[in-house]
């Protein structure tokens, strides 16, 4: 092939890639152009990429929003053991009683006395007397002991300081509350924390010793699981400290 023919045919080649090239830019401005929306290959891989996002956003969040709630949890129960264990420092008494009379006593202290706020669930596979969170009576409010002093067999802020009945305002031991900021608790899931009362030392109704007493939240799968029964203490297997998903402060008294 002559020097001249091999010319001829490259820029026949060059000439063709560049109208190639012009139409296909061509095509697709005009295709663009014209198109009025997506096809429906593109909106199903635009589907198909926002539920994969979904699918890996969602429980993300979901586990975020748990986990800040537990914390939340770890935090109250400690806030309201502390002011428990101030009050016992200033007054010498733990807060079991509802009645004047040293015959009275509380099996549970409730954050709350909301009744729709008292969570009534047993968890499957719950220890036994799970149900004892949420039902064992007599029953007396948190801030008749924390925010008013009011621990005798009435309630609220009106019958507080009564002499030889409520906690002494005098003397050496004596009630300087409030110890709380508030007077009423509840769970981020609307739930009233539980305190097992039942078992602080001194309490005529509690039968028998070396129990744990626990605040408790039911935890996020809103129902209990741990023991609150008088067989089960911090000696035996299974024992009373929380149990599943429940959430709780430890008081040991060791009295
Ligand atoms: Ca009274
Ligand atoms: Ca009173
Ligand atoms: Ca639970």
């Amino acid at each position: 092939m002559s020097k001249a023919r091999k010319d001829c045919n490259f820029k026949k080649v060059i000439k063709k890639f560049f109208s190639w090239k012009k139409k296909e830019t061509t095509t697709v401005h005009r295709s663009r152009i014209t198109d009025p929306g997506f096809t429906l290959v593109e909106m199903v891989v635009v589907l198909a990429v926002i539920s994969i996002l979904v699918g890996i956003i969602v429980p993300t969040v979901v586990k975020h929003i748990r986990d800040a709630r537990i914390a939340r949890v770890r935090n109250e129960v400690q806030v309201i053991g502390s002011a428990i264990l101030s009050m016992h420092k200033d007054t010498g008494r733990w807060p079991f009683t509802n009645a004047d009379g040293p015959s009275g006593g509380v099996n549970r202290v409730i954050g709350s006395m909301d009744p729709t706020a008292m969570c009534t669930t047993v968890a499957p596979g719950a220890l036994a007397g799970a149900s004892n969170w949420g039902t064992l009576g007599p029953i007396k409010p948190l801030y008749d002991y924390i925010y008013y002093n009011n621990p005798d067999d009435d309630t609220g802020p009106i019958n507080q300081n009564q002499p030889g009945q409520d906690y002494p305002t005098l003397g050496d031991f004596r009630w300087l509350g409030p110890y709380l900021d508030q007077p009423i608790y509840a769970d981020p899931w609307g739930y009233s924390y539980i305190i097992s009362a039942r078992y602080f030392p001194g309490n005529p109704i509690a039968v028998t010793t070396g129990h744990r007493v626990l605040i408790l939240s039911p935890g996020p799968d809103l129902s209990w699981s741990t023991a609150f029964s008088d067989t089960i203490t911090r000696n035996t297997f299974p024992d009373d400290s929380p149990y599943g998903d429940d959430v709780g402060f430890v008081i040991v008294t060791n009295e």
